[in-house]
């Protein structure tokens, strides 16, 4: 057959119109049928003219069935069949319908995946490249309630750290203490200062230990702070360390100028060098006051083992350095599990190079103070 003797949706010219089609014209409006009956030309479209109605003989139906296929065909081939109109126009409108939705919801889907990204970037890292903040999802979490002791809280605490290192277990605490709270304590601290001293071990005198240690210091307790900012970190020491405050010896609080340092040592005291001790320095909770410009890091020489074999003179600023920061906490237990000196656990302050650092040291032991 000529392609001039077909109509616009590909049906012969000149041919009867088949009685499936005709039958169409007679059929209930699509909203009156029976709910069953409108669903069904969705999900099976093709075979519900042959179940709505008597079968008409063998040779229309043939026909029908014919000039379905070829408008199928045609349709494939673009020509134009998927609109409105004829029975066949709905079929594959019908069919097209849920690959068409498939796509849409795909590109909303991936619109949606796109813009929460954009809008979940974290400003705040870019705001000051020296310090880039890292937000955890869990500062938006919303825990259950849990019951709680007698000397429990009430509620979770957020107190971010990280672990600096296993040997010796360091651990780094950002913004503990606020700006506020640091400059009340050097407030308080500045006119007490004296030249710091050390615990001598046998046979060493002041002469023999001079320069080990060049810092000036002084001891206060939180009930000799007036502000109250030393009662508030002693508490939150307590929280982040798990032990109580009456384990805490008072603050020492440090200054040190240009120069100044304090060569590699141990907070524990090891009995064959000190003499019998009544109780131990279990961990030390350092709190920088200042920022430094550059130099006083707390150093650990032997962390994760290293430079334990070179002969190290207790003086050089090597292994894993602590860049002081204001507000910012550093906590290293100096006994392992066993409650034996962790030899890793030696450390020191690096000379100042530039600026000036302060630091308040909390030394917590094994037994009440
Ligand atoms: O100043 C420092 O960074 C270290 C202080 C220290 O080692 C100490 O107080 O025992």
């Amino acid at each position: 057959m000529h392609a001039s003797e077909r109509s616009a949706h590909g049906a012969p010219y000149n041919k009867p119109v088949p009685r499936s089609l005709a039958r169409h014209q007679f059929q209930r409006p699509f909203h009156d049928r029976p709910e069953k009956t409108r669903l069904l030309p969705l999900l099976r479209p093709r075979r519900l003219p042959s179940r709505a109605s008597p079968q008409p003989s063998q040779h229309v139906d043939t026909q029908t069935r014919f000039a379905g296929r070829e408008r199928h065909r045609r349709a494939m081939k673009g020509g134009g069949a998927i609109r409105s109109g004829g029975g066949g126009g709905g079929l594959m409108r019908t069919r097209l319908r849920l690959p068409v939705v498939l796509l849409s919801c795909s590109l909303f889907f991936l619109a949606g995946f796109l813009g929460s990204l954009l809008f979940t970037q974290d400003p705040q890292g870019e705001e000051d490249p020296e310090r880039p903040l890292r937000r955890e999802r869990v500062m938006e979490a919303v825990w259950p309630e849990m019951a709680y002791g007698e000397s429990g809280d009430p509620a979770p605490s957020l107190i971010p750290y990280q672990i600096l290192s296993w040997q010796p277990r360091a651990l780094y605490f950002p913004q503990f203490a606020t700006a506020e709270q640091c400059e009340n304590v050097v407030k308080t601290a500045k006119a007490r200062l004296r030249p710091s001293t050390l615990a001598l071990r046998k046979g060493e005198s002041e002469e023999t230990t001079k320069g080990i240690r060049t810092s000036s210091g002084t001891f206060l307790s939180a009930e000799e702070d007036p502000t109250g900012a030393l009662a508030e970190i002693e508490t939150k020491i307590a929280k982040a360390t798990m032990m109580p405050r009456s384990h805490g010896e008072p603050f020492n609080v440090l200054r040190y100028e240009i120069g100044q340092k304090y060569a590699s040592h141990y907070d524990a005291f090891d009995p064959a060098q000190y003499g019998p001790q009544k109780s131990q320095r279990v961990a030390s909770f350092l709190l920088y006051l200042t920022d430094v410009e550059e130099g006083g890091e707390t150093m650990f020489p032997y962390e994760n083992g290293d430079n334990m074999n070179i002969g190290y003179d207790y003086e050089q600023c090597i292994g894993l350095k602590v860049k002081p920061r204001k507000g910012d906490g550093l906590l290293f237990y100096s006994l392992m599990v066993n409650g034996t000196i962790d030899p890793t656990s030696l450390h020191g302050s690096c000379p100042v190079v530039r600026g000036e650092k302060w630091v308040a040291t909390k030394w917590i032991r094994d037994k009440s103070v």
